[in-house]
């Protein structure tokens, strides 16, 4: 895979920042677009635009067609065996929240418990907190080991036959490990529980087939894998779906609407209430394209190696903390840190006067960030357009930041 040809599709990639050439290294809070993407949606506007699912007229049938191939493209890119396994949400938050208010909501009572681990997103805690509360569920967390993995002894620890629930996130946003959820999802099972994954840092790095990790659900949002904002998944197993009740209301997903009651359209459709995201569902089937041509393989093995430099490079700037295992083996493609008595949002505007955009801030994992001891981190991330030298003026602008603040203070 050729970089700089790559790097040529992201037109926001050409561009100067505060005088300096941008470097974008904040791809695990959203991914820039390339070309192939924003002109699809262009043409979806300029040539199609249309509701779905209504119409017989001409481009209603277009852009349905549009709207169910991009959903085709969804489940062949994370191997689902039906497109009825395939939703349309607005994003990762979104499919989670469907889970529990939907699924975990209804299945659930006093004294089952649901299992998350420490280094969960808040859109993988929050909606668990509420079912508990409203169930009388117990919300139990997985402990992390000195290095920030999971130990599957750990988990067999936690999990045990009252679990109804296990939800754990495939790629940590904070800490950058890969957690074996295909194990983790066999001792849901033995244990008659049902395994979510939240996908929304995997998804764009590596591939997905749910079929081998035997989820039973797989969250994950398309404005961080090339795609717009507003559109992401919520796969699940049929026959769980199937025997859920809806969480939204309204048109498109019903199938008759009485006076005193309704029932609803089959699957995928009785779950998108309302008219669905038509162009960003098909800008993300045009996303889905672009990274196949590239490869999950490559776009994996690449950031690899970029976490693996970035380790290194990164571990050498004095004064530095990194978060989350050193042996890059271990890891997906970014790095947390901090830098000794310089807040991590000083270290992110020093950054941003050089053009390099970094997130500094609780990463939406507080639960982390205690567990960590820090109260904000800054962090680096990777895609597909990154380059060595992206981390080569990370790290000129890190080893700035610190001479700058040892200077003043
Ligand atoms: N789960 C994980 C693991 C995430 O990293 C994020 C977003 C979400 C869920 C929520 O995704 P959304 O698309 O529904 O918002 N993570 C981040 C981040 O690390 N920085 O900004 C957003």
């Amino acid at each position: 895979m050729n970089v700089h040809d790559i790097r040529r599709q992201f037109p926001i990639l050409d561009q100067e920042v505060n005088g300096k050439p941008l470097v974008y290294l904040d791809s695990s809070a959203t991914s820039q677009k390339p070309i192939q993407v924003i002109e699809t949606v262009e043409k979806y506007y300029k040539e199609i635009n249309s509701n779905v699912h209504r119409g017989v007229h001409t481009l209603g049938t277009r852009a349905t067609d549009a709207y169910e191939g991009a959903r085709e493209k969804v489940r062949k890119f994370i191997n689902a065996k039906s497109t009825q396994e395939v939703i349309f949400t607005r994003g990762t938050t979104t499919a989670l929240n469907t889970v529990a208010a939907s699924y975990a909501a209804d299945n659930l009572k006093a004294g089952d418990e649901i299992v998350i681990t420490y280094m969960e997103h808040h859109s993988n805690i929050i909606p668990w907190q509420q079912v508990a509360r409203r169930t009388g569920a117990v919300l139990k967390y997985i402990p992390l080991q000195e290095d920030g993995t999971i130990s599957l002894e750990d988990v067999k620890a936690t999990v045990t036959a009252n679990t109804r629930v296990v939800s754990v996130m495939q790629v940590s946003n904070v800490l950058g490990v890969i957690n074996p959820v295909k194990e983790i999802a066999k001792i849901a099972h033995e244990n008659g529980a049902i395994m979510v994954v939240d996908g929304a840092q995997s998804a764009p790095h590596m591939k997905i087939d749910v079929q081998d990790l035997d989820c039973d659900f797989l969250a994950f949002s398309g404005h961080k894998m090339c795609a717009p904002t507003g559109i992401g998944v919520l796969y699940g197993k049929k026959h769980l779906l199937e025997n859920m009740e809806p969480i939204e209301f309204g048109g498109e997903m019903i199938d008759f609407v009485h006076l005193q009651e309704s029932t609803w359209k089959e699957l995928p459709w009785k779950f998108e209430a309302g008219t669905p995201i038509i162009a960003g569902a098909i800008g993300l089937g045009a996303a889905i394209d672009f990274l196949n041509e590239i490869g999950l393989d490559n776009i994996e093995e690449h950031e690899h190696k970029l976490a693996a430099y970035a380790l290194e490079k990164m571990s050498a700037v004095p004064g530095m903390t990194i978060y989350g295992p050193l042996d890059a083996a271990k890891r997906a493609g970014l790095v947390t840190f901090n830098i000794e008595d310089v807040h991590p949002h000083d270290v992110a505007t020093v950054l941003d006067a050089e053009g390099i955009a970094v997130r500094a801030g609780h990463h939406c994992a507080q639960p982390l960030m205690k567990w960590l001891k820090a109260s904000a981190t800054a962090r680096a991330s990777f895609y597909l357009y990154n380059t060595e030298d992206d981390i080569d003026k990370l790290v000129e602008g890190l080893v700035k930041t610190k001479e700058y603040f040892s200077d003043v203070f």
